[in-house]
Protein backbone atom coordinates (compact mmCIF):
# COMPACT_ATOMS: atom_id res chain seq x y z
CA UNK A 1 0.00 0.00 0.00
CA UNK A 2 1.71 3.11 -1.41
CA UNK A 3 2.00 6.01 1.48
CA UNK A 4 2.64 9.72 0.94
CA UNK A 5 3.13 12.28 3.74
CA UNK A 6 3.14 15.99 2.55
CA UNK A 7 4.70 18.53 4.36
CA UNK A 8 1.62 21.20 4.00
CA UNK A 9 -0.92 22.58 6.49
CA UNK A 10 -4.27 21.17 5.61
CA UNK A 11 -5.69 24.48 6.56
CA UNK A 12 -3.92 25.88 3.01
CA UNK A 13 -5.37 22.61 0.91
CA UNK A 14 -8.70 21.47 -1.46
CA UNK A 15 -9.01 18.53 -2.47
CA UNK A 16 -10.74 16.83 -5.43
CA UNK A 17 -12.65 13.55 -5.30
CA UNK A 18 -14.54 11.98 -8.21
CA UNK A 19 -17.03 9.60 -6.76
CA UNK A 20 -17.23 5.59 -7.83
CA UNK A 21 -20.47 5.76 -9.94
CA UNK A 22 -22.43 7.82 -12.21
CA UNK A 23 -24.46 9.30 -8.98
CA UNK A 24 -21.86 9.48 -6.18
CA UNK A 25 -20.46 12.71 -5.84
CA UNK A 26 -17.36 14.47 -6.91
CA UNK A 27 -16.02 17.38 -5.41
CA UNK A 28 -13.63 19.77 -4.53
CA UNK A 29 -13.52 21.06 -0.95
CA UNK A 30 -11.14 22.39 2.12
CA UNK A 31 -9.11 18.93 3.28
CA UNK A 32 -10.09 20.09 6.96
CA UNK A 33 -14.43 19.88 6.16
CA UNK A 34 -16.36 16.34 6.32
CA UNK A 35 -17.08 13.92 3.77
CA UNK A 36 -20.88 13.15 3.80
CA UNK A 37 -21.58 9.45 4.32
CA UNK A 38 -25.09 8.93 4.01
CA UNK A 39 -27.13 8.06 7.32
CA UNK A 40 -29.43 5.43 5.52
CA UNK A 41 -27.54 1.88 5.28
CA UNK A 42 -29.44 0.92 2.14
CA UNK A 43 -28.28 4.21 0.17
CA UNK A 44 -24.51 3.03 0.50
CA UNK A 45 -25.07 0.45 -2.23
CA UNK A 46 -27.14 2.45 -4.51
CA UNK A 47 -25.51 5.69 -4.44
CA UNK A 48 -21.72 4.57 -3.42
CA UNK A 49 -19.02 1.87 -3.38
CA UNK A 50 -20.07 0.23 -0.09
CA UNK A 51 -16.33 -1.63 0.00
CA UNK A 52 -14.93 1.89 0.09
CA UNK A 53 -17.19 4.33 1.54
CA UNK A 54 -17.05 7.87 2.13
CA UNK A 55 -15.03 8.43 5.15
CA UNK A 56 -17.90 10.44 7.21
CA UNK A 57 -15.05 12.25 9.22
CA UNK A 58 -13.65 16.13 9.07
CA UNK A 59 -10.25 15.68 7.69
CA UNK A 60 -10.78 12.42 5.63
CA UNK A 61 -11.57 12.02 2.32
CA UNK A 62 -11.96 9.32 0.05
CA UNK A 63 -11.86 8.94 -3.90
CA UNK A 64 -11.47 6.32 -6.51
CA UNK A 65 -9.36 6.37 -9.31
CA UNK A 66 -7.90 9.63 -9.25
CA UNK A 67 -7.42 12.29 -6.27
CA UNK A 68 -5.82 15.90 -6.47
CA UNK A 69 -4.91 17.79 -3.69
CA UNK A 70 -4.09 21.52 -4.32
CA UNK A 71 -2.36 24.39 -2.70
CA UNK A 72 -3.74 28.05 -2.66
CA UNK A 73 -0.99 28.64 -6.24
CA UNK A 74 -2.94 26.29 -7.92
CA UNK A 75 -0.10 23.56 -7.60
CA UNK A 76 -0.26 20.43 -5.75
CA UNK A 77 -0.33 16.49 -6.32
CA UNK A 78 -2.50 14.49 -7.75
CA UNK A 79 -3.08 10.44 -8.20
CA UNK A 80 -4.43 8.76 -10.68
CA UNK A 81 -4.66 4.94 -11.51
CA UNK A 82 -3.01 3.95 -15.48
CA UNK A 83 -5.61 1.25 -15.37
CA UNK A 84 -9.36 0.02 -14.63
CA UNK A 85 -9.78 -3.48 -16.17
CA UNK A 86 -9.56 -5.26 -13.14
CA UNK A 87 -8.81 -3.42 -10.22
CA UNK A 88 -10.22 -0.83 -8.16
CA UNK A 89 -8.13 2.27 -6.80
CA UNK A 90 -8.88 3.58 -3.45
CA UNK A 91 -7.30 6.61 -2.57
CA UNK A 92 -7.51 8.94 0.88
CA UNK A 93 -6.45 11.97 2.44
CA UNK A 94 -6.20 12.97 5.96
CA UNK A 95 -5.21 15.69 7.70
CA UNK A 96 -2.90 14.75 10.47
CA UNK A 97 -1.25 18.07 12.11
CA UNK A 98 0.66 19.85 10.32
CA UNK A 99 1.01 17.12 7.39
CA UNK A 100 -1.70 15.57 4.85
CA UNK A 101 -1.04 11.68 4.54
CA UNK A 102 -2.21 9.96 1.77
CA UNK A 103 -2.75 6.24 0.70
CA UNK A 104 -3.30 4.26 -2.30
CA UNK A 105 -4.99 0.73 -2.09
CA UNK A 106 -5.88 -1.28 -4.62
CA UNK A 107 -8.42 -4.22 -4.88
CA UNK A 108 -7.24 -6.60 -7.73
CA UNK A 109 -4.31 -7.15 -9.58
CA UNK A 110 -1.26 -4.51 -9.45
CA UNK A 111 -1.40 -2.18 -11.66
CA UNK A 112 0.75 1.41 -12.68
CA UNK A 113 -0.81 4.11 -10.56
CA UNK A 114 0.54 7.82 -11.29
CA UNK A 115 1.42 9.94 -7.95
CA UNK A 116 2.84 13.68 -8.94
CA UNK A 117 3.89 17.05 -7.55
CA UNK A 118 2.94 19.47 -10.02
CA UNK A 119 2.88 23.28 -10.62
CA UNK A 120 -0.27 23.12 -12.41
CA UNK A 121 -2.68 20.89 -10.55
CA UNK A 122 -5.28 21.50 -13.51
CA UNK A 123 -3.43 20.23 -16.34
CA UNK A 124 -2.00 17.27 -14.68
CA UNK A 125 -4.99 16.26 -13.79
CA UNK A 126 -6.27 16.54 -17.55
CA UNK A 127 -2.64 14.37 -19.13
CA UNK A 128 -3.72 11.81 -16.37
CA UNK A 129 -6.65 10.97 -16.83
CA UNK A 130 -6.30 11.11 -20.69
CA UNK A 131 -3.35 8.30 -20.06
CA UNK A 132 -5.86 6.40 -17.88
CA UNK A 133 -8.64 6.93 -21.30
CA UNK A 134 -5.56 6.11 -23.75
CA UNK A 135 -4.51 3.05 -21.95
CA UNK A 136 -7.71 1.18 -21.85
CA UNK A 137 -8.81 2.74 -25.73
CA UNK A 138 -11.73 5.02 -24.24
CA UNK A 139 -14.24 5.32 -26.89
CA UNK A 140 -15.10 9.15 -27.84
CA UNK A 141 -17.85 9.10 -30.31
CA UNK A 142 -19.15 12.67 -31.53
CA UNK A 143 -21.49 13.47 -29.19
CA UNK A 144 -25.96 12.48 -29.49
CA UNK A 145 -28.62 14.72 -28.85
CA UNK A 146 -31.33 12.68 -27.30
CA UNK A 147 -34.50 13.05 -25.99
CA UNK A 148 -35.50 10.58 -23.23
CA UNK A 149 -38.62 10.03 -21.81
CA UNK A 150 -37.35 9.81 -17.84
CA UNK A 151 -37.77 13.30 -16.99
CA UNK A 152 -41.53 13.77 -17.51
CA UNK A 153 -43.02 10.40 -18.26
CA UNK A 154 -41.37 8.57 -15.77
CA UNK A 155 -42.56 4.97 -15.40
CA UNK A 156 -46.20 5.88 -16.98
CA UNK A 157 -44.56 6.50 -20.28
CA UNK A 158 -46.87 4.79 -23.77
CA UNK A 159 -45.50 4.21 -26.84
CA UNK A 160 -48.32 6.77 -27.73
CA UNK A 161 -46.09 9.66 -25.82
CA UNK A 162 -42.87 8.85 -27.80
CA UNK A 163 -44.09 8.85 -31.04
CA UNK A 164 -46.40 11.87 -30.12
CA UNK A 165 -43.14 13.82 -28.97
CA UNK A 166 -40.94 12.71 -31.88
CA UNK A 167 -43.76 13.30 -34.27
CA UNK A 168 -43.99 17.03 -33.07
CA UNK A 169 -39.91 17.25 -32.83
CA UNK A 170 -39.75 16.51 -36.46
CA UNK A 171 -42.29 19.09 -37.32
CA UNK A 172 -40.74 21.82 -35.46
CA UNK A 173 -37.24 20.68 -36.47
CA UNK A 174 -35.87 20.52 -33.63
CA UNK A 175 -32.48 18.73 -33.78
CA UNK A 176 -32.21 15.20 -31.59
CA UNK A 177 -30.30 12.34 -33.53
CA UNK A 178 -31.95 9.84 -30.74
CA UNK A 179 -35.41 9.19 -29.64
CA UNK A 180 -34.95 7.18 -26.01
CA UNK A 181 -37.54 4.86 -24.42
CA UNK A 182 -36.66 4.96 -20.85
CA UNK A 183 -38.01 2.46 -17.43
CA UNK A 184 -41.26 1.85 -17.74
CA UNK A 185 -42.01 -0.19 -20.82
CA UNK A 186 -41.21 -3.98 -19.69
CA UNK A 187 -43.42 -6.48 -18.33
CA UNK A 188 -40.94 -6.41 -14.91
CA UNK A 189 -37.12 -5.34 -14.05
CA UNK A 190 -35.38 -8.10 -15.71
CA UNK A 191 -37.96 -9.34 -18.50
CA UNK A 192 -37.51 -7.07 -21.17
CA UNK A 193 -38.63 -8.75 -23.56
CA UNK A 194 -42.54 -8.13 -22.34
CA UNK A 195 -44.49 -5.24 -22.75
CA UNK A 196 -45.50 -4.03 -19.39
CA UNK A 197 -49.23 -3.70 -19.17
CA UNK A 198 -50.17 0.27 -19.36
CA UNK A 199 -47.16 0.64 -21.77
CA UNK A 200 -49.99 0.34 -24.74
CA UNK A 201 -47.60 -1.38 -27.24
CA UNK A 202 -44.40 -3.20 -27.21
CA UNK A 203 -40.95 -2.08 -27.10
CA UNK A 204 -39.92 -4.13 -30.51
CA UNK A 205 -42.46 -1.62 -32.14
CA UNK A 206 -40.88 1.52 -31.59
CA UNK A 207 -38.04 1.70 -33.62
CA UNK A 208 -39.64 1.48 -37.47
CA UNK A 209 -42.03 4.82 -37.02
CA UNK A 210 -39.12 6.42 -35.08
CA UNK A 211 -36.73 5.28 -37.89
CA UNK A 212 -39.72 7.05 -40.39
CA UNK A 213 -39.29 9.83 -38.62
CA UNK A 214 -35.82 10.38 -38.73
CA UNK A 215 -34.42 9.49 -35.73
CA UNK A 216 -32.24 6.57 -34.28
CA UNK A 217 -33.99 4.53 -31.50
CA UNK A 218 -32.71 4.06 -27.91
CA UNK A 219 -33.71 2.11 -25.31
CA UNK A 220 -33.48 1.63 -21.23
CA UNK A 221 -32.31 -1.48 -19.48
CA UNK A 222 -31.15 -1.98 -16.58
CA UNK A 223 -29.54 -5.42 -17.62
CA UNK A 224 -27.54 -7.11 -14.51
CA UNK A 225 -30.77 -6.38 -12.34
CA UNK A 226 -33.47 -8.95 -11.17
CA UNK A 227 -36.59 -7.63 -9.33
CA UNK A 228 -38.19 -10.15 -6.62
CA UNK A 229 -41.31 -10.95 -9.00
CA UNK A 230 -39.68 -11.47 -12.51
CA UNK A 231 -39.83 -14.48 -14.70
CA UNK A 232 -35.89 -13.62 -14.55
CA UNK A 233 -35.50 -14.12 -11.17
CA UNK A 234 -38.45 -17.17 -10.65
CA UNK A 235 -36.43 -19.21 -13.08
CA UNK A 236 -32.81 -18.50 -12.39
CA UNK A 237 -32.52 -17.88 -8.84
CA UNK A 238 -29.11 -19.22 -8.71
CA UNK A 239 -27.82 -16.89 -11.30
CA UNK A 240 -27.89 -14.23 -8.78
CA UNK A 241 -25.55 -12.36 -6.47
CA UNK A 242 -25.53 -14.08 -3.00
CA UNK A 243 -25.07 -12.81 0.69
CA UNK A 244 -23.03 -14.95 3.22
CA UNK A 245 -25.68 -17.23 3.87
CA UNK A 246 -25.84 -18.28 0.55
CA UNK A 247 -29.53 -16.87 -0.51
CA UNK A 248 -29.47 -14.04 -2.92
CA UNK A 249 -28.49 -10.71 -2.24
CA UNK A 250 -30.92 -7.61 -2.14
CA UNK A 251 -29.08 -5.02 -3.79
CA UNK A 252 -30.76 -2.00 -3.67
CA UNK A 253 -34.27 -0.55 -3.30
CA UNK A 254 -36.42 0.79 -6.20
CA UNK A 255 -39.41 0.09 -8.11
CA UNK A 256 -41.19 -0.45 -4.78
CA UNK A 257 -38.86 -2.79 -2.92
CA UNK A 258 -35.82 -4.63 -3.06
CA UNK A 259 -34.39 -6.30 -6.36
CA UNK A 260 -31.38 -8.48 -7.46
CA UNK A 261 -28.45 -8.60 -9.04
CA UNK A 262 -26.84 -11.22 -11.77
CA UNK A 263 -23.37 -12.77 -10.68
CA UNK A 264 -21.30 -12.20 -13.78
CA UNK A 265 -18.78 -14.58 -13.23
CA UNK A 266 -21.23 -17.54 -14.46
CA UNK A 267 -21.11 -18.42 -18.22
CA UNK A 268 -24.88 -18.63 -18.20
CA UNK A 269 -25.08 -15.05 -17.21
CA UNK A 270 -23.11 -13.68 -20.02
CA UNK A 271 -24.72 -15.48 -22.45
CA UNK A 272 -27.96 -14.23 -21.66
CA UNK A 273 -26.51 -10.79 -21.13
CA UNK A 274 -24.85 -11.44 -24.79
CA UNK A 275 -28.73 -12.61 -26.32
CA UNK A 276 -30.10 -9.60 -24.28
CA UNK A 277 -28.28 -6.66 -26.21
CA UNK A 278 -28.31 -8.82 -29.59
CA UNK A 279 -31.89 -9.30 -29.23
CA UNK A 280 -32.60 -4.99 -28.52
CA UNK A 281 -29.91 -4.85 -31.59
CA UNK A 282 -32.04 -6.77 -33.96
CA UNK A 283 -35.34 -5.01 -32.65
CA UNK A 284 -33.72 -1.93 -33.97
CA UNK A 285 -32.19 0.18 -31.28
CA UNK A 286 -28.39 0.84 -31.87
CA UNK A 287 -28.51 3.38 -29.10
CA UNK A 288 -29.01 1.67 -25.69
CA UNK A 289 -28.82 3.28 -22.15
CA UNK A 290 -27.36 0.54 -19.84
CA UNK A 291 -28.59 1.57 -16.18
CA UNK A 292 -27.49 0.44 -12.51
CA UNK A 293 -24.55 -0.96 -13.36
CA UNK A 294 -23.14 -0.97 -10.33
CA UNK A 295 -25.28 -3.85 -9.59
CA UNK A 296 -22.74 -5.67 -11.10
CA UNK A 297 -20.16 -5.13 -9.13
CA UNK A 298 -21.42 -4.97 -5.33
CA UNK A 299 -19.32 -7.24 -2.90
CA UNK A 300 -20.93 -10.25 -2.70
CA UNK A 301 -20.57 -14.68 -3.04
CA UNK A 302 -19.91 -15.33 -6.75
CA UNK A 303 -19.45 -18.29 -8.26
CA UNK A 304 -16.35 -18.23 -8.72
CA UNK A 305 -15.17 -16.20 -6.19
CA UNK A 306 -11.42 -16.47 -7.94
CA UNK A 307 -12.74 -13.19 -10.00
CA UNK A 308 -12.61 -9.91 -8.25
CA UNK A 309 -15.34 -7.65 -8.15
CA UNK A 310 -14.15 -4.72 -10.51
CA UNK A 311 -13.32 -7.80 -12.99
CA UNK A 312 -16.69 -9.25 -12.65
CA UNK A 313 -18.35 -6.24 -13.53
CA UNK A 314 -16.11 -5.18 -16.54
CA UNK A 315 -16.74 -8.86 -18.19
CA UNK A 316 -20.40 -8.35 -17.24
CA UNK A 317 -20.02 -5.11 -19.56
CA UNK A 318 -17.96 -6.52 -22.01
CA UNK A 319 -20.90 -9.29 -23.10
CA UNK A 320 -23.36 -6.21 -23.09
CA UNK A 321 -20.70 -4.91 -26.15
CA UNK A 322 -20.38 -8.14 -27.74
CA UNK A 323 -24.40 -8.82 -28.31
CA UNK A 324 -25.00 -5.10 -28.72
CA UNK A 325 -21.97 -5.30 -31.56
CA UNK A 326 -19.46 -2.44 -31.71
CA UNK A 327 -21.72 -0.33 -33.65
CA UNK A 328 -24.12 0.49 -31.05
CA UNK A 329 -23.63 3.45 -28.67
CA UNK A 330 -23.69 2.40 -25.46
CA UNK A 331 -24.44 5.08 -22.88
CA UNK A 332 -23.28 3.92 -19.31
CA UNK A 333 -25.79 4.68 -15.82
CA UNK A 334 -25.17 3.86 -12.29
CA UNK A 335 -22.10 2.57 -13.42
CA UNK A 336 -18.33 2.45 -11.34
CA UNK A 337 -16.45 5.14 -13.51
CA UNK A 338 -13.14 4.33 -14.95
CA UNK A 339 -13.90 0.57 -15.00
CA UNK A 340 -16.14 1.11 -17.99
CA UNK A 341 -13.50 2.91 -19.96
CA UNK A 342 -13.58 1.30 -23.54
CA UNK A 343 -16.95 -0.28 -22.76
CA UNK A 344 -18.87 2.44 -23.46
CA UNK A 345 -19.62 5.10 -25.85
CA UNK A 346 -20.67 8.00 -23.03
CA UNK A 347 -21.30 7.99 -19.60
CA UNK A 348 -23.72 9.86 -17.27
CA UNK A 349 -21.43 11.81 -14.74
CA UNK A 350 -23.75 12.55 -12.14
CA UNK A 351 -27.03 12.13 -10.30
CA UNK A 352 -30.59 12.52 -11.95
CA UNK A 353 -31.31 16.09 -12.49
CA UNK A 354 -34.61 17.03 -11.59
CA UNK A 355 -37.33 20.13 -12.45
CA UNK A 356 -36.37 21.51 -8.41
CA UNK A 357 -32.72 22.86 -7.66
CA UNK A 358 -32.07 20.84 -4.48
CA UNK A 359 -33.53 18.31 -1.87
CA UNK A 360 -32.06 19.68 0.98
CA UNK A 361 -33.33 17.21 3.76
CA UNK A 362 -31.89 14.32 2.33
CA UNK A 363 -28.98 16.34 1.29
CA UNK A 364 -27.87 17.80 4.37
CA UNK A 365 -29.80 15.76 7.19
CA UNK A 366 -29.59 12.43 5.55
CA UNK A 367 -26.13 13.17 4.18
CA UNK A 368 -27.25 12.62 0.82
CA UNK A 369 -26.15 14.22 -2.36
CA UNK A 370 -27.15 11.40 -5.09
CA UNK A 371 -30.82 11.87 -5.11
CA UNK A 372 -32.75 13.16 -7.99
CA UNK A 373 -31.86 17.38 -8.31
CA UNK A 374 -30.60 20.26 -10.58
CA UNK A 375 -28.02 21.17 -7.57
CA UNK A 376 -26.61 17.85 -7.15
CA UNK A 377 -26.49 16.88 -10.85
CA UNK A 378 -24.03 20.29 -11.23
CA UNK A 379 -22.04 19.94 -8.84
CA UNK A 380 -20.81 16.56 -9.72
CA UNK A 381 -20.97 16.49 -12.90
CA UNK A 382 -19.10 19.93 -13.28
CA UNK A 383 -16.43 18.42 -10.58
CA UNK A 384 -15.72 15.85 -13.36
CA UNK A 385 -15.02 18.08 -16.03
CA UNK A 386 -11.47 16.07 -17.38
CA UNK A 387 -13.70 12.44 -17.67
CA UNK A 388 -14.43 13.49 -21.13
CA UNK A 389 -11.33 11.54 -22.30
CA UNK A 390 -12.84 8.69 -20.65
CA UNK A 391 -15.88 8.52 -22.67
CA UNK A 392 -18.26 11.19 -23.74
CA UNK A 393 -20.17 12.54 -20.48
CA UNK A 394 -23.61 12.95 -19.91
CA UNK A 395 -24.47 15.59 -17.18
CA UNK A 396 -28.38 14.50 -17.67
CA UNK A 397 -30.96 16.51 -19.16
CA UNK A 398 -31.70 20.43 -19.68
CA UNK A 399 -34.86 21.29 -18.29
CA UNK A 400 -36.43 23.74 -20.32
CA UNK A 401 -39.98 23.75 -19.67
CA UNK A 402 -41.63 26.64 -17.14
CA UNK A 403 -44.57 24.39 -16.06
CA UNK A 404 -44.46 20.63 -14.49
CA UNK A 405 -40.97 22.29 -12.80
CA UNK A 406 -39.97 24.55 -9.98
CA UNK A 407 -37.10 25.87 -11.46
CA UNK A 408 -36.85 29.90 -12.28
CA UNK A 409 -34.55 31.44 -14.85
CA UNK A 410 -31.42 31.19 -13.02
CA UNK A 411 -31.74 27.79 -12.88
CA UNK A 412 -32.47 26.79 -16.19
CA UNK A 413 -29.71 29.05 -17.25
CA UNK A 414 -27.23 27.29 -14.48
CA UNK A 415 -28.55 23.88 -16.45
CA UNK A 416 -27.60 25.50 -19.47
CA UNK A 417 -24.03 26.67 -18.51
CA UNK A 418 -23.45 22.78 -17.55
CA UNK A 419 -23.91 21.13 -20.91
CA UNK A 420 -22.04 24.26 -22.65
CA UNK A 421 -19.02 24.04 -20.17
CA UNK A 422 -19.08 19.63 -19.92
CA UNK A 423 -19.45 19.34 -23.56
CA UNK A 424 -20.93 16.04 -23.87
CA UNK A 425 -24.25 14.82 -24.55
CA UNK A 426 -26.98 16.27 -24.69
CA UNK A 427 -30.52 15.13 -23.75
CA UNK A 428 -34.40 16.86 -22.91
CA UNK A 429 -37.20 15.00 -21.46
CA UNK A 430 -39.97 17.86 -21.84
CA UNK A 431 -42.82 16.82 -23.47
CA UNK A 432 -42.33 19.40 -26.67
CA UNK A 433 -46.48 20.38 -26.62
CA UNK A 434 -45.75 21.69 -22.90
CA UNK A 435 -43.02 24.33 -24.62
CA UNK A 436 -43.81 27.67 -25.80
CA UNK A 437 -41.66 29.87 -27.80
CA UNK A 438 -38.80 30.98 -25.27
CA UNK A 439 -39.35 27.41 -24.04
CA UNK A 440 -38.34 25.51 -27.14
CA UNK A 441 -35.85 28.04 -27.80
CA UNK A 442 -33.93 27.49 -24.42
CA UNK A 443 -34.25 23.47 -25.82
CA UNK A 444 -32.58 24.45 -29.15
CA UNK A 445 -29.89 26.00 -27.32
CA UNK A 446 -29.39 23.61 -25.10
CA UNK A 447 -28.82 20.62 -28.20
CA UNK A 448 -25.90 23.39 -28.84
CA UNK A 449 -22.48 20.89 -29.50
CA UNK A 450 -19.59 22.59 -28.04
CA UNK A 451 -16.08 21.66 -27.08
CA UNK A 452 -15.73 20.93 -23.20
CA UNK A 453 -14.12 24.02 -21.08
CA UNK A 454 -11.50 23.91 -18.66
CA UNK A 455 -11.75 25.08 -14.93
CA UNK A 456 -9.31 28.29 -14.06
CA UNK A 457 -8.69 27.80 -10.32
CA UNK A 458 -9.39 25.04 -8.13
CA UNK A 459 -8.38 26.81 -5.60
CA UNK A 460 -11.45 28.94 -5.44
CA UNK A 461 -15.34 26.76 -5.59
CA UNK A 462 -18.80 29.19 -5.17
CA UNK A 463 -20.28 25.99 -3.22
CA UNK A 464 -18.01 22.46 -3.17
CA UNK A 465 -17.56 21.80 -6.77
CA UNK A 466 -15.35 22.63 -9.58
CA UNK A 467 -17.32 26.50 -10.72
CA UNK A 468 -14.91 28.70 -12.21
CA UNK A 469 -14.23 27.67 -16.02
CA UNK A 470 -12.78 29.80 -19.00
CA UNK A 471 -15.92 30.69 -20.18
CA UNK A 472 -17.56 31.36 -16.55
CA UNK A 473 -18.52 30.76 -13.54
CA UNK A 474 -20.95 29.22 -11.48
CA UNK A 475 -22.60 29.97 -8.44
CA UNK A 476 -24.18 26.91 -6.52
CA UNK A 477 -24.30 28.56 -3.18
CA UNK A 478 -27.57 30.11 -1.77
CA UNK A 479 -26.66 33.83 -1.74
CA UNK A 480 -25.21 35.93 -4.06
CA UNK A 481 -21.22 36.07 -4.79
CA UNK A 482 -18.90 38.31 -5.06
CA UNK A 483 -19.92 40.90 -7.83
CA UNK A 484 -23.18 40.52 -7.29
CA UNK A 485 -23.26 37.29 -9.39
CA UNK A 486 -27.11 36.01 -8.10
CA UNK A 487 -27.02 32.15 -6.38
CA UNK A 488 -28.01 29.33 -8.27
CA UNK A 489 -26.61 31.09 -11.24
CA UNK A 490 -24.13 30.57 -14.22
CA UNK A 491 -22.48 33.88 -15.40
CA UNK A 492 -20.72 33.96 -18.43
CA UNK A 493 -17.53 35.38 -18.44
CA UNK A 494 -16.83 38.86 -19.79
CA UNK A 495 -13.98 40.39 -21.60
CA UNK A 496 -12.61 42.27 -18.69
C1 LIG B 1 -35.12 4.97 -14.51
C2 LIG B 1 -34.12 6.01 -14.08
C3 LIG B 1 -33.63 6.90 -15.24
C4 LIG B 1 -32.51 7.79 -14.78
C5 LIG B 1 -31.40 6.96 -14.16
C6 LIG B 1 -31.96 6.13 -13.02
O1 LIG B 1 -30.28 5.77 -6.33
N1 LIG B 1 -31.43 5.65 -6.76
O2 LIG B 1 -32.36 5.25 -6.03
C7 LIG B 1 -31.70 5.98 -8.09
C8 LIG B 1 -32.88 5.57 -8.67
C9 LIG B 1 -33.13 5.91 -10.00
C10 LIG B 1 -32.20 6.63 -10.70
C11 LIG B 1 -31.03 7.05 -10.12
C12 LIG B 1 -30.77 6.72 -8.80
O3 LIG B 1 -32.44 6.99 -12.01
O4 LIG B 1 -30.34 7.74 -13.71
O5 LIG B 1 -31.99 8.55 -15.84
O6 LIG B 1 -33.18 6.09 -16.31
O7 LIG B 1 -33.02 5.31 -13.49
O8 LIG B 1 -35.56 4.20 -13.43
Amino acid sequence: MPEWTLNVSPAQVRVLVSGYQSWSEAELRPLTERQAVPLMPWRHQQGHDPAFLPSGEAGVWRSHTLLALIRPDGGGWVGCALDATRTFTHWEACARGEQVRVTCTLEGPPVEVAWEETADVIATVERLSARLGANMHARTPAPLRVWCSWYSYYRDVTLDAVLDNARLARELTLPFDVFQLDDGFQADLGDWLEPGAHFGGHARDLPAPLSDLGFTPGLWLAPFLAGPTSRLFRDHPDWMLRGEGGSPLPVGHNWGGPYFALDTTRPEVLDWLRELTATVRGWGYPYLKLDFLYGAALPGVRHNPGVGRAQAYRQGLQALRDGAGEDTFLLGCGAPLASSIGLVDAMRTGPDVAPLWDDESRRLWLGDATGPSARNAVHTALSRWYQHAWYQPDPDVMIARRERSLLGDEERGTLLGLLDVVGGLRASSDPIALLDAPGLDLLRRSLEISAPDRPVTLAESLGGAVTHFTRGTFNLLNEPAGGGQPPRSYRVRTGE
